[in-house]
């Protein structure tokens, strides 16, 4: 099925549906719940709670549409191993990356934060990455997974705009792939660089890639 989206910024944007991803980026406990990885960096999360909702309903008609369906989650190995020393340093200690939190250790595999929201939660046999990393792409299996799928476009949403999304988006969009960002399906905990990530994306002709609202690309699926 061909899906055209006549709003996407800077120009309409076509893609197939068997040949597009919905990248879903880190929308874990960490980044989105009191108590988490976010706000021990002194970060409110209750910016990044609001587009849940949004994120669920695209969600559901991308699955509706029988595409493929990609989720990440940025975390590290209990022992730490791969977690680089520079990252390691990064916030206040005793608030950093392995230390304890209300919702276990803080960005660690396994603990209740490193989830993803329960709303969100990923289907048996949608691929699900996790990475050490801001981008995606690094230190995963991501390149092989789309590859393996002729995946060639992707629709992406997540947190945090500037940060996870945008290194993703970039890193993709360097290996070839057409990407959309949609843009109430994304959050930052700083509302000024969400708007300069969404402007700059578009910007220069679509340097980056394309954006879109939501509304726009659930009505284009149906
Ligand atoms: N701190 C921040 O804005 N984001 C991250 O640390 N990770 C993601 O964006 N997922």
């Amino acid at each position: 099925m061909t899906v055209l989206i006549t709003q996407a910024q800077p120009s309409p944007f076509r893609f197939d549906i068997d040949r597009t991803a919905l990248l879903i980026i880190d929308m874990q406990r960490d980044f989105i719940e009191p108590g988490g990885f976010g706000a021990a960096l002194g970060n409110d999360v209750t910016r990044l709670q609001t587009i849940v909702p949004t994120v669920q309903a695209v969600l559901s008609a991308w699955r509706r549409a029988g595409g493929l369906v990609v989720h990440t989650r940025e975390g590290h190995a209990p022992d730490l191993s791969d977690c680089p020393p520079a990252k390691l340093k990064r916030g206040r200690p005793g608030r950093r990356i392995g230390d304890e939190g209300p919702m276990g250790r803080l960005l660690v595999i396994g603990e209740p934060g490193h989830a993803i929201v329960p709303a969100l939660a990923p289907l048996p046999g949608e691929p699900l990455i996790d990475k050490p990393g801001k981008g995606a792409f690094f230190a995963t299996p991501l390149q092989d997974t789309l590859q393996s799928r002729a995946i060639t476009h992707l629709v992406l949403m997540g947190v945090t705009t500037e940060v996870c999304v945008q290194t993703t988006m970039r890193e993709a969009n360097d290996r070839g792939y057409d990407c959309l960002l949609v843009e109430d399906g994304t959050a930052s905990y700083f509302p000024e660089f969400k708007a300069a990530t969404l402007a700059m994306i578009t910007a220069q002709g679509g340097i980056v890639g394309w954006t879109a609202p939501a509304a726009a690309l659930i009505e284009a699926l149906i």
